[in-house]
């Protein structure tokens, strides 16, 4: 943390800087989960910079999940879900992964609302343009900590109400004898646009993977299009595959 190279008046602000640096450290390991950050004090002697950009640095990381302030005896480095393996075997939803993980889940409701489709959604879900499509677009967090940015569109006659489901779209599909069977998956590379690092609490740029699902009814009829953003440090999917000739 001693002034150096990595702190520079051109680099942006000083606080972020600082945050970046520190939030390098506890990726790398040098700070542990769950162990403490060195006193507010202590780092802004180390740093020479000020209490007020250094309490603001540590702002930013509990702001972005890295780190959690408990009252009285300073912020501690959480603990992030472990890479998590998802086979692409298995037409599971995002709730049945993490609970079969042991992570709680949540969810930050970016929009889920009734709309027009798109002319890509007009496609894929087989309604026409003038029909009405449900939206649902959420960032998707594992113990507190964001994984994905996820948004799902439905046809209204598959999901009349979007506000019906809370937590888990497939189970409001499933209790409406609505459950897919089927779905065809497409994964791409991408770097992180700003809104969608700042929102899964990465740097922009960083590497992460774009999904897209379309999940088919038992009679074939395609009843969900999801386009989705994973932190490209949090997945690996996996395949067996077998030779066949
Ligand atoms: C998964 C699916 C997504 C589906 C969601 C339902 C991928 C890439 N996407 O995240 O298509 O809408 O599960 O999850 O796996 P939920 O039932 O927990 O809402």
């Amino acid at each position: 943390l001693r002034p150096g190279s990595w702190l520079s008046k051109k680099s942006g602000p000083l606080y972020r800087q600082l945050s970046m640096r520190l939030e390098r450290g506890i990726s790398m390991g040098l700070l542990l989960p769950n162990t403490s950050l060195p006193a507010e004090r202590d780092i802004a002697d180390l740093t020479a910079l000020s209490r007020v950009t250094v309490r603001k640095a540590i702002q930013e990381l509990a702001n972005k999940g890295v780190v959690e302030q408990r009252h009285g005896s300073g912020s501690f480095v959480k603990d992030r879900p472990s890479k998590v393996e998802q086979s692409l075997t298995h037409l599971t939803s995002f709730s049945e992964d993490m609970l079969a993980r042991g992570y709680q889940t949540s969810a930050i409701w970016l929009e889920r609302t009734i709309r027009r489709p798109s002319p890509d959604e007009v496609l894929t879900l087989g309604v026409s343009a003038g029909a009405s499509v449900a939206c649902l677009d959420r960032l998707r967090e594992a113990n507190g900590l964001p994984m994905a940015i996820e948004r799902a569109v439905l046809p209204v006659d598959v999901l009349p109400n979007p506000d019906d489901v809370s937590s888990s779209l497939y189970e409001v599909l499933g209790r409406n004898g609505m459950r897919p069977v089927r779905a065809v998956q497409k994964i791409s590379a991408i770097n992180l646009e700003i809104r969608e690092a700042e929102l899964l609490g990465v740097d922009e740029g960083m590497a992460g993977l774009s999904i897209q699902r379309i999940s088919y009814l038992d009679n074939g009829r395609a009843i969900e299009l999801t386009k989705s953003t994973y932190r490209g440090d949090a997945y690996d999917f996996v395949a067996e595959l077998r030779f066949s000739n």
